[in-house]
């Protein structure tokens, strides 16, 4: 299958370049309780100022959110989320080049966001909801589609699947698919296994192992492993922020297979990652 996807992806609000291989998400919560850095970047001021790092650092995209989408969380009002966002992606967007997306399931959000700036839509619900998909369209925007069982609040009881990565790669393919349907184009949307997303570690291992097959079906391929919990599992790591060597190794396997994109929270040290394994994979070209 063929989506058309070249080194540029160009758009009315955005550019990003894909001509050295992965590029760098960095992560921008805005939220009192996220898993690993709840709280750290709540005030707009140091949201901003930690947004301007990352984008010095190295990111190619910054991924703005006011909600948790953690184990056990719970669903944070439209609202409180706008009140949480919009200020930080409208200075982003003022003091830096690097394109925005917001981090959201809810349409009023999103929309709400697009209009103080932001670039792209991550959705971890994968336009379950047909307004968001229309919005999507009409403001001509890339959109990560990403997978999950359950809902936050249940997803970790009891995850299930007879083959992870055939029913991801299916649910995936659908959703793009749907997408396509309300006229978004295939070169704008991204899939995501949804690493911790009502998976178990084992889950976790076999998407990261088969990532390649997402890759394979020519739709740009976002992964988020960053700091999550199945690295601390592995590692003996309970303290989220101590998981970047963790990360990395799950970086370097996901550039290693021709992943698009990388969400994390250590930008710099995960740029490196980056560059390293981007050169070895490329050292037989040219
Ligand atoms: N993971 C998280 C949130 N959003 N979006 C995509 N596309 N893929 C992911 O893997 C993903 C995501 C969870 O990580 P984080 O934002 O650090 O934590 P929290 O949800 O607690 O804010």
């Amino acid at each position: 299958m063929t989506t058309g996807k070249g080194d540029i992806l160009q758009w009315p609000k955005g550019r990003l370049d894909f001509s050295s291989g992965c590029l760098v998400m960095g992560i921008l919560n805005v939220t009192p309780d996220s898993f690993s850095d709840g709280g750290q970047f709540f005030d707009p001021d140091t949201a901003v100022a930690h947004g301007l790092q990352m984008a010095g650092e190295g990111a190619a995209i910054l991924d703005v959110g006011g909600e948790s989408t953690r184990p056990g969380s719970e669903p944070v009002s439209a609202a409180e989320q706008i009140r949480r966002v919009v200020p930080v992606v409208e200075t982003l967007t003022q003091r830096s080049h690097v394109p925005i997306s917001i981090d959201t399931k809810n349409v009023q959000v999103a929309r709400a966001a697009f209009d103080a700036g932001a670039a792209i839509l991550n959705d971890v619900t994968a336009l379950v909801d047909d307004r968001m998909a229309e919005l999507v369209a009409a403001a001509e925007v890339p959109v990560v589609l990403m997978h999950m069982q359950g809902t936050p609040e249940t997803m970790q009881k009891e995850p299930h699947y007879s083959d992870v990565v055939g029913e991801v790669l299916a649910f995936l393919l659908d959703r793009a698919r749907r997408a396509e349907s309300f006229g978004i184009p295939a070169e704008r949307i991204f899939i995501d296994p949804g690493i911790g997303f009502g998976k178990t570690l084992k889950h976790n291992l076999l998407l990261l192992r088969h990532i390649d097959r997402f890759v394979a079906t020519g739709y740009r391929v976002l992964v988020g492993a960053s700091r999550k919990r199945f690295l601390g599992t592995l590692t003996g790591r309970d303290v989220a922020a101590q998981r970047i060597f963790g990360t990395a190794a799950t970086v370097a396997l996901c550039v290693a297979a021709g992943v698009s994109v990388v969400r994390v929270h250590d930008v710099a040290a995960m740029c490196d990652v980056v560059r390293v394994t981007q050169a070895v994979v490329k050292a037989d070209a040219g």
